[in-house]
């Protein structure tokens, strides 16, 4: 956002500061903000949005002071800040409460959940699990109104791209038949009870009950059925379990199943896990499973150790790559696949 930098100049230079600083910086913000407006309904037209969409949402826009400074409170990731502790984290986001009301969610919409599960082969309990954990199962949505957020940050420009095409797909839902004021969600975007990004939505939700509607917002079986799609589309593979905890022996070298490749994407979380092996050689090394038998030996898996040797350990398959697709986040993955295991329990 620019901010005129003012200095001590005298003459009519010094006047004219004088009055720019007279002006409040809101004031300037709005009037900033007004004037690339046009910009962003120039953007909308090229990409198909329709000219009555445009004219209904845009002039009434106005700057959203609030989502930018909640924007720039985002800590900036430094490759070499300290990882905290998984354990604390744990403790935190699959406790008894979450899992509790986990169990009665997932009872309650057991029939609805076992039709997706067949359809989509995703466990019933990762849905409600994700659910859970974006939304505390449809209570913290937010209350943002989202064109004058999304449009606000564009503005901002520190993630200018991003935040216009997502500008632009609230358009393209409101073409869809989405109504206005159904346009509520975070700060930066997401909504709903899976929390999807506007582009998102329109890719990957669905109608879960049967109403021709994808409301995400109002119904559960919309949220679980987009849920289940988004992870069938992100390569979900069924029969296979998301990974699971493990002993590992103090002997094991760990420098020799370190990664040696660096991810594209999320460089930083992928590069927390190891080489992939198979279950069979995983064995072979001496890890063994804390709770459950080992899927088949050919499931490749890499290891983690979030707490270092010594604590609890997870080999993690395929599957827990979809939920990082869904949130790139180790601690938010591994929480994710251990309420969906104790929902399931
Ligand atoms: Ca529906």
């Amino acid at each position: 956002m620019p901010r005129t930098r003012l200095f001590r100049i005298g003459g009519l230079a010094g006047a004219l500061a004088a009055a720019i600083a007279a002006v409040p910086v809101q004031a300037q913000d709005e009037a900033g903000f007004q004037r690339y407006l046009p910009t962003l309904a120039q953007q909308a037209a090229a990409a198909g949005v329709s000219q009555r969409t445009i004219d209904a949402v845009i002039p009434a826009l106005t700057y959203n002071a609030r989502v930018v400074e909640l924007d720039r409170q985002q800590p900036e990731s430094s490759p070499n800040a300290p990882v905290p502790a998984f354990a604390p984290y744990r403790a935190r986001h699959v406790d008894a409460d979450r899992i509790q009301r986990g169990r009665a969610a997932y009872l309650r919409a057991r029939g609805r959940l076992s039709a997706i599960e067949r359809e989509t082969g995703v466990p019933e309990s990762i849905m409600v699990a994700i659910w859970g954990h974006e939304t505390n199962y449809g209570r913290v949505m937010g209350g943002f109104d989202l064109p004058r957020a999304l449009a606000s940050l564009a503005y901002e420009g520190r993630r200018r791209a991003l935040f216009t095409d997502e500008f632009i797909a609230t358009l393209k839902m409101i073409d869809r038949g989405v109504p206005r004021e159904k346009l509520v969600g975070s700060w930066a975007g997401a909504f709903g009870g899976p929390q999807f990004l506007p582009s998102v939505y329109l890719r990957l939700a669905r109608d879960g009950d049967g109403d021709g509607v994808a409301d995400i917002w109002n119904s559960d079986a919309d949220t679980l059925a987009s849920i289940g799609n988004y992870f069938v589309n992100a390569g979900w593979r069924a029969g296979v379990p998301w990974g699971f905890a493990v002993s590992v022996p103090a002997s094991l070298d760990r420098r020799s199943i370190a990664s040696r490749t660096t991810s594209p994407r999320c460089a930083r979380v992928h590069g927390r896990q190891s080489q992939w092996k198979t279950m069979a050689e995983w064995r072979a090394l001496g890890v063994v499973p804390q709770a459950r038998a080992w899927p088949g030996d050919e499931v490749l898996a890499t290891l983690l150790e979030p707490d270092g040797p010594g604590v609890t350990a997870y080999l993690l398959t395929g599957n827990y790559r979809v939920i990082l697709d869904y949130n790139c986040s180790n601690f938010y993955a591994l929480s994710v696949g251990l309420l969906a295991d104790a929902v399931e329990r």
